[in-house]
C-alpha cells in the first residue's frame, strides 16, 4: 500500500512523514521550493495486536510486520497554478492520499490557520490539475476526429461525464462509473479517483479541543494528530515512548491511528504466513482469495497453487501452536477460490 502525503506548504507533512517512518529529513518554517527538491520515500509498519502473541506462539527467528509505503513531496502554494501542477505528478501510482491540513497555531511559522479554508484550496487544486488532464485528452480525442480517426466512444462519454462532475468542484471518488467508463479513464491516472483522508495537523494543547472535534466532525474521513508531538513519540525507545503516552492519556501514538484509518479506508485485512522460521503478516483487500494472497507472497505461489491450509489467527492462538492445531484437525485444507478472511494463518502447498 502506497500513500501520499499531500497539503499546502508548510501544513506539516514532512514532519508528519519524519514521525510514520522514523526518518530525520529536514523541515523549514518556510516553503520548500520545488527547485532541487526530491521525492521521499518511507515506510511504516501497520500495527497489528495479534502479531506479539503470534511470535510467542511460534518463535520465529524473524518477525515481518506488513508494511505502508509512504512518498512526501512539496507543499502547494495558492495562486501557482502552473508549479502546483507539476508538484502533484508525484501523487500518481498512489492507493490513498494523505490531506495534510495546517491547524497548529506556531508564531514562527507564515500564513493564516485555517483548516476548513485550507483544506477547500487543497481539493480544488487537486480538482484542477485532473480538469487539466481531463481537458488535454479532450483535445486529443477531438483532433484526432478531425483527422478521420474514430476515438474509443466509452472514454469520450467517460471524459464528458467526469468533466462535469469536476466542474462542479467535486472529486472523482464521489462519483459511480460503469467498470467499461473506469476501464476507459484507467490510463489517465486520475488523482481525486485515488481514495483520501483528511488529517487536520493540530496543536498539542488542542488535540482535545472543542474546536478541532468540530473539525473532524465536519469533514467524513477525517482525523487530527499533533504531527510534531508524533515526531517527538517516534524519537522516544518503546518504555519512554509508553510512559509518554500513558501520561497522555493514550493507547497508541496517533500515526497508528493514521495507519488503522487508511487500512479501513481501502477496506483492507491482515493475514499472516509462517515460513522458513520467518512470521510475516500481509495486507491485502477483504474479498481477495487465496490465489491472490498467494499472488502477494511470490509470484510462483500462485502459479503453483495447490491449496492453502488455514487456520485463524485466534484459533491458533488458543489451539497453544501448529503441531496441536493440526493433530485437533483445526487446520482447515482451502482451495484457490477460497475468500481470506482477516487474521487468517495461511500455509501455501504449491509445486514450482
Ligand atoms: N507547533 C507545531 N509546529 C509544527 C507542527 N507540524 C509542523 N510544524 C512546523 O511547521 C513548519 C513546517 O513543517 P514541515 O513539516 O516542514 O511542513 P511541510 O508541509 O513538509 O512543508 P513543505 O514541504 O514546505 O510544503 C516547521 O517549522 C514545523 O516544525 C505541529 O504539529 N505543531
Ligand atoms: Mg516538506
Amino acid at each position: 500500500m502506497k500513500i501520499a502525503l499531500v497539503g499546502m506548504a508548510n501544513s506539516g507533512k514532512t514532519t508528519l512523514f519524519n514521525a510514520l517512518t522514523g526518518q530525520h529529513l529536514p523541515t523549514s518554517t518556510y516553503p520548500t521550493p520545488l527547485q532541487g527538491a526530491r521525492l521521499q520515500h518511507g515506510q511504516a509498519s501497520v500495527p497489528d495486536e495479534r502479531l506479539p502473541g503470534l511470535a510467542q506462539l511460534l518463535r520465529p527467528k524473524k518477525t515481518t510486520p506488513a508494511k505502508v509505503h509512504f512518498v512526501d513531496f512539496i507543499g502547494l502554494r495558492p495562486g501557482q497554478a502552473q508549479e502546483n501542477l507539476q508538484v502533484l505528478q508525484f501523487i500518481k501510482g498512489a492507493d490513498a492520499l494523505v490531506q495534510v491540513v495546517r491547524a497548529f497555531r506556531e508564531p514562527s511559522v507564515p500564513g493564516a490557520v485555517e483548516p476548513l479554508q485550507e483544506l477547500q484550496s487543497l481539493q480544488l487544486e487537486l480538482i484542477l490539475t485532473d480538469l487539466e488532464l481531463l481537458e488535454k485528452r479532450l483535445e486529443r480525442l477531438q483532433e484526432a476526429r478531425k483527422k478521420g480517426k474514430r476515438p474509443s466512444e466509452a472514454e469520450l462519454q467517460a471524459l464528458l461525464k467526469c468533466k462535469g462532475h469536476l466542474e462542479e468542484g467535486r472529486p472523482l471518488r464521489e462519483l459511480r462509473l460503469s467498470p467499461e467508463e473506469e476501464q476507459a479513464l484507467r490510463h489517465l491516472e486520475l488523482i481525486t479517483f485515488i481514495p483520501a483522508l483528511v488529517l487536520f495537523n493540530v496543536s498539542e494543547e488542542a488535540l482535545s479541543s472543542k474546536e478541532t472535534e468540530a473539525f473532524v466532525q465536519a469533514v467524513p474521513h477525517s482525523l487530527a494528530l499533533s504531527a510534531k508531538l508524533e515526531a517527538e513519540l517516534s524519537e522516544l525507545e518503546p518504555p519512554e515512548q509508553e510512559a509518554f503516552l500513558r501520561e497522555l492519556g493514550l493507547k497508541e501514538p496517533a500515526s497508528q491511528r493514521l495507519i488503522r484509518a487508511a487500512y479501513g479506508l481501502l477496506g483492507l485485512i491482515t493475514f499472516f504466513t509462517y515460513a522458513s522460521q520467518e512470521l510475516r503478516a500481509w495486507s491485502i483487500r477483504a474479498g481477495a482469495t487465496a490465489l491472490q494472497a498467494a499472488g502477494k507472497i511470490h509470484t510462483d505461489m500462485a502459479r503453483g497453487f495447490i491449496r492453502a491450509e488455514v487456520i485463524n489467527a485466534e484459533e491458533l492462538l488458543r489451539a497453544g501452536g501448529l503441531k496441536e492445531a493440526r493433530s485437533q484437525g483445526l487446520l482447515r485444507l482451502e482451495g484457490k477460490d477460497y475468500v481470506v478472511q482477516d487474521g487468517d494463518v495461511l500455509t501455501i502447498r504449491f509445486k514450482v
